[in-house]
């Protein structure tokens, strides 16, 4: 009797007739295999030996370099389940289009197999899915990215509790590329791209926009979170989750180098993208990090903004679309060195100044995360750990303070629903325009936001010790258009702030929109700052929330009725309280 796996995979050969099946089992042997056969597909590299032991560098397609939300689609029975933030496609008209473009697609190619746990192997919270794809690149990234082979294949058994997701590359020819989610079946189908958002299925597909459905249904959280513990001079860790819209330094803020290291405050990653958290015995939501390896934005990325990362992937790291040096190197914009003579490009082609970046601006590294000297030594731990804080934020040149304070959970959920950010180069489309991206989730949530939202608030009444919310704005610019904080390192500063509050200590003024730091409440030792830039910093701009808000009512009226009526409590209660400053101010 065939397992439920062995049926759904013979099912997808019949569709896709590859040439031969191949499961992976995450084997040494497996991984040599996998490599000779991208070396001699001609779109990947061996880098330095010497420098970059096991270091790859990929080449993809360069229509294909970023998700692609515009045929990112969630198949649901009903249109409104998937809600006016979403594309939709009902799933018969869904398997009809794509099914097609599936058929025989993988004719002349390996069928590879990859069974794999999101989470650690011994934890109720993880889950395993099994992908089912024809690019070798694919299977080099999930064995970075996720525990991939023997291990989920044993704890799986011959159940049926895992998520089918099917990818092919096709021809990679962007009208035909569909990322399909279907949340009542539990499965994913990825068709016509390379790139890791697009491609790696556990990732983006399963542990955020399938799994956020899976957490409404089951009572827990999947969220584009990445998890740090602040460890303080006592040596006791507080560990706080962050959600950042995309490319806003979510990797780098996980594993920071705390600037405040000398008073006895330091960071330790967890995660740097994705967490998944349930309310545990002791009444705290508890944390794991689904993801084995980090996948982080390269250009912008060296010695001063994230140092950790930089030891981390000199060994057994794939590199994609980046450019390379004569010494077989990596090289990207950032990376502290200027750009050597005879660099090639991410294309491939020599790179000379003025041709515009050798690195593409959304070129990739993928690196084990165990790699990461900051690495905690709690990211494994079956029980996950305990989240004191919720931290938003977003790219803002203007508006939201370096930090604040929601008033509660209610009032957190309404700072996290509106929080907005300047697009960046991980997805497609225009660079720099200021979109909604509630909780970070407007690509990921796999179902209708307004529900999203709903959840959000009843869980909290279900938390006891629930975290406080806190919203942060790195990219505050002053008016000669610099940034007026600094950021990496010296964020902990910002951190220990929260921390101070957490523990209900920490100084902070009331405000409109929540508690603000008091210009003295900030550790600003060593840091060269002036009192100007920090009140500037910290200012709470009435006409500009005003505005805000108009923009906040904007977006939240495709929702409709189905808005959780205490967001818009939260929103009356803005407007009043920034009316009544300003008729104080009369
Ligand atoms: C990512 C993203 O790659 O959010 O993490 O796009
Ligand atoms: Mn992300």
């Amino acid at each position: 009797m065939p397992t439920p796996l062995e049926q759904w995979v013979e099912e997808v050969a019949r569709l896709t007739k590859p040439e031969r099946i191949a499961w992976c089992d995450g084997s040494a042997r497996e991984q040599e295999e996998i490599v000779n056969q991208m070396l001699r597909a001609g779109d990947t590299l061996r880098l330095n030996p010497q420098t970059y032991p096991n270091g790859l560098l990929h080449r993809s397609n360069p229509n294909d370099v970023a998700r692609t939300e515009a045929v990112t689609f969630i198949c649901t029975r009903e249109e409104s389940d998937a809600g006016p933030t979403n594309h939709w496609m009902s799933p018969p008209e869904a398997k009809r289009k794509v099914g097609a473009l599936f058929a025989g697609a993988m004719a002349g190619r390996t069928m590879y197999v990859i069974p794999y746990l999101m989470g650690p192997a011994d934890s109720p919270i993880s889950k395993i899915g099994v992908e089912v794809t024809d690019s070798a690149y694919v299977v080099a990234s999930m064995r970075v990215m996720s525990r991939m082979g023997k291990a989920a294949q044993e704890r799986l058994g011959g159940s049926a509790d895992f998520v089918p997701g099917l990818h092919s590359l096709g021809d990679l020819d962007p009208t035909r590329r569909y990322i399909l989610h279907f949340p009542e079946e539990k499965l994913i189908w990825s068709f016509g791209s390379g790139y890791g958002g697009n491609a790696l299925l556990g990732k983006k597909c399963f542990a955020l926009r399938i799994a956020s459905w899976m957490a409404r249904e089951q009572g827990w959280m999947a969220e584009h979170m990445l998890i740090l513990g602040l460890e303080d001079p006592s040596g006791k860790v507080t560990y706080m989750a962050a959600a950042f819209p995309s490319a806003c330094g979510k990797t780098n803020l996980a594993m920071m180098v705390s600037a405040l290291e000398a008073q006895g405050y330091r960071v330790w990653t967890v995660g740097d993208d994705i967490a998944w958290m349930r309310v545990a015995a002791d009444g705290y939501l508890h944390a794991i990090n689904p993801e084995a390896g980090f996948f982080g934005v390269a250009p912008g990325t060296g010695a001063t903004t994230n140092p950790h990362v930089m030891v981390a992937l000199r060994r057994n790291s794939i590199f994609t679309n980046v450019a390379l040096t004569p010494q077989q190197e990596p090289w990207w914009e950032g990376i502290d060195s200027e750009p050597p003579a005879g660099l090639i490009d991410w294309k491939g082609q020599p790179w000379t100044p003025g041709k515009g970046p050798a690195a593409q601006p959304n070129s990739r590294y993928t690196v084990p995360a165990y790699q990461a000297p900051s690495i905690s030594p709690h990211w494994e731990d079956p029980a996950g750990v305990p989240i004191s804080a919720f931290i938003f934020g977003g790219r803002r040149a203007r508006v939201a303070p370096l930090v604040y304070e929601s008033f509660h959970w209610q009032h957190g959920v309404f700072v996290g629903a509106t929080i907005a950010s300047e697009t960046t180069a991980a997805t497609t489309g225009a660079v720099g325009v200021t979109r909604r991206d509630p909780m970070a989730m407007l690509p990921f949530c796999g179902y209708n936001m307004a529900d999203y939202f709903r959840h959000w608030l009843e869980l909290g009444a279900r938390i006891p010790h629930a975290p406080k919310i806190f919203h942060v704005n790195w990219f505050r610019k002053g008016a000669d258009g610099k940034f007026l904080w600094p950021g990496f390192g010296e964020n902990v500063r910002v951190l220990k702030w929260i921390l101070e509050r957490v523990e209900g200590r920490g100084r902070a003024a009331e405000t409109p929109i929540g508690y603000v730091p008091t210009p003295d409440a900030l550790t600003l030792d060593g840091l060269n700052i002036s009192r100007s830039t920090i009140e500037e910093l910290l200012r709470v701009d009435s006409a500009d929330w005003t505005n805000e808000l108009q923009e906040t009512a904007r977006f939240f009226e495709p929702f409709g009725p189905r808005l959780p009526e205490e967001l818009l409590e939260e929103h009356a209660g803005l407007a009043r309280r920034l009316e009544r400053v300003a008729t104080a101010k009369k």
